[in-house]
């Protein structure tokens, strides 16, 4: 938004970066640009999918004392309350009454009100409890919205009273469907809350209203870093920590790394091979929501502003030759290890423990779930078997490139000879290479009510009359002896009138099953499928076949695999081993918009039901597409070939030739 401006000459230093901190109107003119440009930028990231989140200050104005004209050309004179670019008056302000300071300035963090209702470091307080301060900070975030912005950061959240934040938030407009949002969704926020468990204001207080920023979290990983034996530790309830689904992390912000709000034991870009591993550490590792920093190079000098110009404009992010910033730009975000890393983040997201945990003070490793395997290194270099937990195969090492074979047995042997870039990751779906990085998916950990939005990705019509062969695959590997069913239709809360009697129950689907093939390996499938008529969610169907005596635990699927010389291969497997297979012919006029559900479950004392999926945003593949619904189901598109992973929300649906 419009911000004040502190030229040269002044007793202060000319445009230092907390200037705009310091609102003049709602006007989105600042150091960063004009208007027109803003709607550039968020609409052009939007098309690549890139999502822009504001850090919105709506605590408060510019501090007292200040008068003049802001970056946007609206005049304003704090000491009289008097912003006439919003158009804000002395009415809009928390009457001097309802702060309890000697000199109306926060002093005191033990008590909510003075948090809440003084100025902070002389900022003027806006009323959050008048509707009209309401309506015109929820005016703001809705012009945002409309623009293209996916959400906010809410500056001095802490300042705030939650039911007035709540109120702001509910007057807000959807997210923009032009934009590429599905319909209905609402802007994700996070809130700055500085909580060391050291006041009155707690980020438990914000819960219900989006993500909350943990600080605790910055001291954790500066600790961790300096002694590994803390990393486990780094979420500590018994701190009073956010809990996993509700808190916001990171190493450190534009305040701590140089010794503003929050500052403490802070890791930063001056610090760059412990900045690499705690910024690997926090990708890695499950707790909360993480945000990575970008910097610029500000010296000792913690109050000067981005790189500059002569005439004090903002001065261009030169990116070299080897991806990296230059120009006084830091780019934190462009370190080879970060990067790679973010992909691992959105590949494990569906695992939400660390596991296989190894630590011996200057290796750390784990994996998440079966999905990816990490390990970091302090000192010297890496060379050491360790259980993975992931599939047999073989991996290319996110940082290295380097293929990483992956035994029957899930150990592997795990290399880092690379002491500048001391990290390791493996992740099924991954790849090293320069392609895109993986769409973000919605991962369980993301809170239902502030949904992340997706990327508008390919997405062919959907198929809702007719009967079509569709075909899913479902990665998984068993152990022997068990296999790999199928159970879905449409779930009972979507769908009125389901019954529990498969012969009538509305929310099961007609199919009838497609030939694999005839040799040996396909006995099973063969046999399980002669006379299954439906996807439903029960096991067996009367009259369904049986093979050595044993009954189906739902629609089969057959085990199959990429390679051309191995007797389970599938043309259509396009992905490799333990790809579970079902072709059917499917009637997709009895499918929710051309999308149907299901769960796979594991025979013979195998996982059983699969655990709740969480599949969200738009679907990978040239057929792509989102779910018209939340479910805790896969969901698949009738008439594609659907890829799925037990235990988890990735999806791609391609064209069936
Ligand atoms: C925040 N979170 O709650 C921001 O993350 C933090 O960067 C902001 O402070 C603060 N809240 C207010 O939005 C920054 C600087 C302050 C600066 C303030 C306003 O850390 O140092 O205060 O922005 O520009 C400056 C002067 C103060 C002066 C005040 C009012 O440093 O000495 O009292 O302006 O004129
Ligand atoms: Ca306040």
């Amino acid at each position: 938004m419009e911000h004040l401006v502190i030229p040269e000459g002044t007793s202060e230093p000319a445009y230092p970066w907390w200037q705009r901190y310091q609102p003049i109107s709602y006007k989105f003119e600042s150091r960063s640009g004009n208007h027109d440009e803003f709607v550039d930028m968020v609409q052009r990231c939007n098309a690549v999918g890139v999502r822009i989140f504001v850090d919105a200050v709506v605590n408060h104005m510019a501090g007292l004392g200040r008068s003049g004209t802001g970056s946007g050309g609206s005049s304003f004179d704090s000491d009289q309350h008097d912003f006439p670019g919003v158009p804000y008056t002395d009415v809009d302000f928390t009457p001097r009454e309802m702060c309890n300071s000697g000199d109306g300035n926060v002093n005191n963090y033990g008590d909510p009100e003075n948090v809440r209702n003084c100025n902070l470091v002389g900022l003027t307080d806006l009323y959050g409890a008048s509707s009209e301060v309401r309506q015109k900070v929820a005016d703001y975030f809705s012009s945002a919205v409309d623009i293209g912005v996916a959400g906010f950061r809410v500056d001095a959240a802490k300042h705030m009273w939650p039911d007035d934040l709540k109120a702001m938030m509910d007057l807000t407009n959807n997210l923009n469907t032009d934009q590429g949002f599905p319909a209905n969704t609402r802007p994700f926020f996070y809130h700055e809350v500085i909580d060391r468990n050291d006041g009155a204001v707690t980020v438990q207080q914000y819960y219900g209203l989006g993500r909350i920023t943990e600080f605790r979290y910055c001291q954790k990983i500066t600790w961790g870093i300096d002694d590994f034996s803390q990393l486990w530790g780094i979420y500590d309830p018994g701190w009073g920590m956010a809990d996993p689904d509700k808190a916001f992390v990171f190493v450190d912000n534009h305040d701590n790394q140089r010794g503003h709000g929050g500052a403490g034991d802070t890791i930063t870009y001056k610090q760059p091979h412990n900045y690499r591993l705690g910024v690997a550490f926090t990708l890695a590792q499950p707790y909360g929501f993480t945000r990575i920093m970008s910097s610029y190079d500000f010296g000792t000098d913690t109050d000067v502003g981005p790189p500059h110009k002569s005439d004090w404009s903002t001065d261009d992010v030169v990116v070299t030759a080897d991806g990296q910033c230059s120009n006084g730009w830091v780019c934190e975000h462009r370190w080879p290890s970060i990067t790679k890393m973010v992909r691992f983040r959105n590949a494990v997201a569906g695992a939400l423990t660390a596991d296989n945990k190894y630590n011996d003070g200057n290796v750390v490793a784990f994996s998440r779930g079966n999905l990816g395997f990490f390990a970091m290194i302090k000192q010297g270099t890496l060379s050491m078997n360790l259980q993975t937990g992931m599939p047999a195969g073989t991996y290319s090492e996110l940082v290295t490139c380097a293929d990483v074979t992956v035994n029957g047995d899930g150990t592997a042997q795990i290399t880092i000879t690379n002491e500048e870039e001391p990290i390791f990751a493996i992740c099924q779906g991954c790849s090293c290479d320069d392609a895109p990085i993986v769409t973000a998916t919605q991962g369980p950990d993301i809170t239902p009510t502030t949904p992340v939005p997706t990327t508008p990705g390919p997405t062919e019509p959907s198929i809702t009359d007719g009967v079509h062969r569709t075909v899913i695959f479902v990665q998984k590997q068993t152990n022997d002896g068990q296999d790999l069913f199928v159970r879905g239709g449409i779930d009972a809360t979507v769908r009125p009138g389901c019954t529990d009697d498969v012969t009538t129950d509305p929310c099961a689907i007609d199919h009838t099953v497609n030939s694999l093939g005839t040799t040996t390996h396909y006995d099973k499938y063969n046999a399980w499928s002669e006379g299954d008529t439906k996807l439903d969610w029960f096991g067996a169907e009367a009259g369904q076949g049986t093979y050595g005596g044993q009954a189906a635990s739902g629609t089969p699927l057959a085990w199959t695999s990429s390679n051309p010389s191995n007797p389970g291969y599938q043309p259509l497997n396009k992905y490799g081993d333990h790809y579970w297979m079902l072709d059917v012919d499917m009637d997709c006029s009895q499918t929710e918009q051309g999308w149907f559900e299901l769960k796979a479950f594991v025979s013979n004392s195998g996982d059983g039901w699969e655990g709740d999926i969480a599949q969200a945003g738009n679907c990978k593949g040239a057929a792509g597409g989102s779910a018209p619904y939340a479910t805790k189901n896969h969901v698949g598109r009738c008439g594609y070939l659907n890829v799925f992973s037990f235990d988890s929300g990735s999806c791609t649906v391609e064209i069936l030739a």
